[in-house]
């Protein structure tokens, strides 16, 4: 098997890359180790930067999210019982799109199948190799039983955090960056209409939570709790008390109740490996870097690498120009950073770390007051939290 761009991983970064590649003429193979309901069904992200939003509806990918997804202008803060309200669109004329991160992929899937180009679920033992020298780069699987080696003359390694692709790069020819937080979050999805149009971070003495949604009905929340905490320590019952004691506010606000759908722990950190190119493989999305999901970043992030990475991709066959592939990995962590540094910040203003003293406490109060009081301040969240334009459209 031969292709022009082997991509290791179907998640957002993977799928869409293999779709914007296609948009522009270059064959790509998309290779998954999950199968396809794994990948559709796992829950995780949910809000859409401007840029991405745009990025999507340009691909052709965008309808159902146009149709579907939740347009929100602004976002709460919520401290001390009160809740005070961003509003992005005045503050910077820009918006987000709550949509499903699943949903995004199922999107992406439907387009792959309409494009006839191959996506392989449940592929066993990939591996990757021969990408920094002069021979052709490989991806090596088991599919059906069958070994296959998958020619190619880039490969994208859009793996995951967990993936192979990092792991299989020499140790000296890269460096991780990274900070783990000691906390996690225990997320539910819950059959319960938002009882919000918008979503609410919370610091309340008891740790963070936030308020976000994924439907007119169904409700999505999210607790600080301990790094190892076990889920068998959470009823239902005890998640809706401490949900509602963290998340209510003085003028009677509260999240509805509803039954559960899901639940699971997430562990928070922050990592960057760089650089992201090595000879002909580029690393892109949560294989290069992961950030904390206080700042709702992750999936934008892997949105803006596959966008830089198809242009340059493009400009590479079109025009045998090398330029913007030798580009790649600073230009994309110039964004990287930004967003962890934006991560790290609402991390530390919104979460309570074990053993701290009470000074840090008030001085996250202070924060949260200077921030939903200033007009400069407001404007500094609103637009990283929007999101910086995406450099490179269709
Ligand atoms: P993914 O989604 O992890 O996809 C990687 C894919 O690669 C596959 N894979 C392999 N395939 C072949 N061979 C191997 N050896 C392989 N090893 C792994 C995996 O099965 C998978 O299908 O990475 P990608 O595409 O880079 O996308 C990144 C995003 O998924 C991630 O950044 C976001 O979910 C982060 N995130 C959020 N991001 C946002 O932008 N906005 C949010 O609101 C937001 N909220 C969140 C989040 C992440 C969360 N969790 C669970 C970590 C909320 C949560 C709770
Ligand atoms: C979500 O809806 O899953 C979500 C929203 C905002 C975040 C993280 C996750 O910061």
């Amino acid at each position: 098997m031969r292709t022009q761009v082997g991509i290791v991983g179907a998640g957002p970064a993977g799928l869409l890359l293999g779709h914007l590649l296609h948009l522009r003429g270059i064959d790509s193979v998309i290779v998954e180790n999950r199968g396809r309901e794994y990948v559709t069904e796992r829950v995780r992200a949910g809000v859409l930067e401007h840029g991405t939003t745009e990025l999507l509806i340009q691909a052709g990918v965008g309808q159902r999210m146009l149709r579907e997804g939740m347009r929100h202008s602004g976002v709460y803060l919520a401290f001390q019982g009160r809740r005070h309200r961003i509003d992005f669109e005045d503050l910077t004329g820009r918006w987000l799109t709550v949509y499903g991160q699943n949903e995004v992929v199922k999107d992406l899937i439907s387009a792959r199948y309409a494009t006839g180009r191959p996506l392989c679920f449940d592929a066993e033992d990939v591996s990757v190799s021969r990408f920094d020298g002069e021979a052709r780069p490989c991806i090596r699987f088991r599919s059906d039983g069958q070994e296959h080696e998958l020619e190619c003359d880039f490969i994208a390694g859009c793996d995951g955090f967990h993936g192979i692709c990092r792991p299989s790069l020499r140790r000296e020819s890269w460096r991780g960056y990274d900070c783990e937080y000691p906390f996690a979050w225990l997320g539910i999805l819950a059959n319960a209409a938002p009882s919000s149009d918008e979503l609410v971070y919370s610091l309340h003495e008891r740790g963070f939570a936030l308020f976000s949604m994924r439907s007119s009905s169904v409700t999505r929340l999210y607790l600080q709790c301990a790094s190892e905490e076990s889920l068998d320590q959470w009823s239902d019952d005890r998640i809706w008390d401490e949900l509602e004691l963290r998340l209510s506010t003085l003028d009677g606000w509260r999240p509805n109740r509803g039954p559960i759908l899901q639940k699971g722990v997430t562990g928070m950190r922050s990592f960057v490996a760089e650089p992201m190119r090595f000879g002909r493989l580029f690393l892109a999305g949560d294989a290069a870097h992961i950030v904390p999901p206080t700042g709702a970043k992750g999936l934008n992030l892997a949105a803006a690498d596959v966008a830089v990475l198809s242009r340059a991709l493009e400009r590479h066959y079109r025009e045998n120009r090398q330029d913007l592939l030798n580009e790649y990995s600073d230009r994309c962590l110039r964004r990287v950073w930004r967003a962890q540094r934006f991560s790290w910040w609402m991390t530390s203003m919104f979460h309570r770390t074990p053993g701290e003293n009470e000074f840090e406490y008030k001085k996250q109060l202070a924060e949260l007051q200077y921030v939903t009081s200033s007009r400069a301040a407001m404007t500094s969240l609103a637009e990283n939290y929007t999101g910086l334009p995406l450099e490179v459209g269709l």
